[in-house]
């Protein structure tokens, strides 16, 4: 491993850095849409009520804070400026080699420089925002279990070139049980050089990286805490917008652009601004396009704030007090997975705010796979966690969760008695006020008339999505009582969905295909009839009527004629 130290010389604490065009009072300080009106009413006011900028962190002026000088690009390194890493031919085996030990491309990491140069990604208006002078100082921490040496101290260096000095505590690197041997000693040694207080901590056994950051918040001495995953790399100006929104309001949590360094080339890939954090009925995370309504309430500022229903979970900054105040993390989750969501829930039930600030870029390699075991296997883990999510935050929307599987159903949450007490002691919202305030746009209908299998009255058949994928026709087959593929809701938009996909019909005679969901009526809707059991396709006016015996595989659209096969019964006979 490439074990020397970047030159650590050039960087300048940005005290030292005369304050360019300061701007007096505090009137002038950005309170962003703390006054505003309009929109989304139930959240515009909430968690600025208490006179905008919070006392902890008051300040006078306003500065345009200097980063670190830009690392300047090494001519003729690999990766410089956030490019792609070529591999010559004749290193293509080992690079295959050494592709398994964290999926990703480590002999392209082992390439590039430990502080490489990017570009600066932020859009333009961003690079002239001027930030409360006095910031509050922040303790990085970073968790890993068997994290690839280059990738890891490319996270440390990136924060260290990038952030200004004054505002970097320190950084705390938390080893979760690596079996490693230069993650132990070997590290210990190297960090203690760097330029900026760096130590390890390290769990006694395998946590899980709930647990592990649990471990390393309890070191934090900074007055916020900011999680990086340990395959990082923070740009330009990162640090000062999500200290800032902070400084506005400490029930903040504020969450940077996760941008994509590609796994194969480790090239720096700067990611949409317009995109959120959301989720479907299996309570995957996912990122989906932001609503024009939340577009309208930035002003169509496209480097405001962004307010987001969920985060990806690895990338945020929280007050350290608050952290705490709203119940860090759920203790009782393993190894990975679903504590993103429990706290996006928890922060926006129980009073705070969840943000993206576009302004502030990090990048993040994303893999296909998880390179590292899930001790007691990934579906156990996975889905005792999301049960716990659902146990606790979804109130009766953990149906939708647990008709997506029986594996959904059979995990067991564990006891959440702690965490229901938590909810209660800070007198958290439901999740019906969070899909009416915060997430309309959710795959979770906030009002539906039925969650369940639809059935045939005729040939006794359900509706099936057979497990395919968009724009493809809805199925029908023998009815399994399972859920899962035969579950849909019914919703108050006279949607019939399952999951993202909406029946969707083009033309009167067919075919019913499941085509994303898109809120807006039109070959969407349907109407049932409870009294004539009628599926009415309301642009065509056709009825949904069952599979023939010529293609057994689909339902038709047919016209209304009151006949048993177009009769349907959403009444669930499940077998759990
Ligand atoms: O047992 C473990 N112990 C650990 O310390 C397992 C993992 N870890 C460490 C690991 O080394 C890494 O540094 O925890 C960190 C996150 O693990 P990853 O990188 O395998 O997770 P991910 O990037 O695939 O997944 C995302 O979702 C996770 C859900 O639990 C966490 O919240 C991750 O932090 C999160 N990553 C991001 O948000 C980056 C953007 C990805 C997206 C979308
Ligand atoms: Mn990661």
């Amino acid at each position: 491993y490439d074990l020397d130290m970047p030159n650590a010389e050039r960087l300048v604490d940005d005290n030292q850095l005369v304050d360019d065009n300061e701007i007096n009072t505090e009137k002038s300080l950005d309170t962003g849409d703390g006054g505003g009106g309009g929109g989304i009413a139930p959240i515009m006011g909430q968690g600025f009520a208490s006179g905008g900028i919070s006392m902890t962190y008051r300040s006078l002026v306003l500065k345009k804070w200097f980063q670190a000088p830009t690392v300047r690009e090494s001519k003729g390194k690999p990766g410089e400026m956030g490019k792609p890493v070529k591999i010559p031919a004749d290193m293509k085996e080992v690079m295959k080699e050494k592709f398994k030990e964290n999926q990703f491309n480590l002999l392209a990491s082992d390439m590039i420089s430990l502080n490489r140069s990017l570009t600066d990604v932020r859009h333009e208006n961003c690079r002239h925002k001027h930030y409360p002078s006095k910031l509050p100082t922040t303790s990085i921490v970073i968790v890993f279990h068997n994290e690839a040496w280059t990738t890891l101290l490319r996270t440390v260096w990136s924060v260290i070139n990038r952030s200004p000095r004054s505002l970097l505590k320190e950084i705390i690197l938390v080893d979760d049980a690596s079996e490693r041997d230069f993650l132990g000693k070997q590290l210990e040694d190297y960090v203690a050089k760097l330029p900026v207080r760096t130590f390890v901590l390290r769990t006694e056994k395998r946590s899980g990286l709930i647990r592990a950051r649990l471990l390393g918040a309890e070191h934090v001495s900074g007055e916020v805490i900011t999680f990086l995953d340990a395959h990082c790399e923070c740009t330009e100006g990162w640090l000062e917008p999500l200290l800032a929104r902070i400084v506005q309001n400490r029930r903040t949590v504020v969450c940077p652009i996760i941008d994509v360094i590609s796994d194969e080339t480790f090239e720096y890939i700067t990611a949409s601004d317009s995109t959120w954090g959301g989720f479907n009925w299996k309570l995957n995370f996912r990122w989906y396009r932001v609503p024009q309504r939340e577009m309208a309430r930035r002003n169509n500022d496209r480097t405001a704030p962004l307010r987001t229903p969920t985060m990806a979970g690895g990338l945020f900054s929280i007050d350290k007090d608050y952290f705490y105040e709203i119940g860090s993390y759920d203790e009782g989750m393993d190894i990975w997975g679903g504590e993103n969501l429990e706290m996006s829930f928890r922060i926006w039930q129980c009073g705070g705010i969840l943000e993206i600030i576009p302004c502030s870029h990090v990048g993040h390699v994303f893999r296909d796979k998880s390179p590292y075991t899930f001790p007691g296997g990934v579906a156990k883990i996975v889905l005792h966690n999301a049960a716990r999510v659902a146990e606790v935050w979804l109130d009766e929307w953990r149906d939708f969760y647990y008709a997506m599987s029986t594996g959904a159903r059979k995990a067991s949450a564990g006891d959440v008695s702690d965490r229901k007490s938590l909810r209660d002691r800070l007198k958290c919202k439901s999740f019906r006020w969070y899909l009416e305030n915060v997430y309309p746009e959710s795959l979770m209908p906030l009002d539906y008339y039925y969650l369940g299998e639809i059935r045939n009255a005729e040939t006794e058949t359900c509706l099936d999505t057979m497990g395919r994928k968009y724009n493809e026709k809805v199925g029908i087959s023998y009815c399994h009582g399972l859920g899962g593929n035969q579950v849909f809701a019914y919703t108050k938009r006279q949607q019939i969905m399952s999951d993202d996909l909406c029946l969707d019909a083009a033309s009167s005679n067919g075919p019913v295909n499941m085509v994303r969901c898109h809120n807006m009526g039109g070959n969407q809707e349907w109407v049932y009839d409870a009294e004539e059991k009628w599926i009415r396709h309301t642009n065509t006016g056709q009825c949904l009527q069952r599979a023939t015996r010529d293609d057994a595989s689909t339902p038709l659209l047919r016209p209304c004629d009151y006949s048993k096969g177009q009769q349907w019964l959403m009444e669930s006979k499940f077998k759990w």
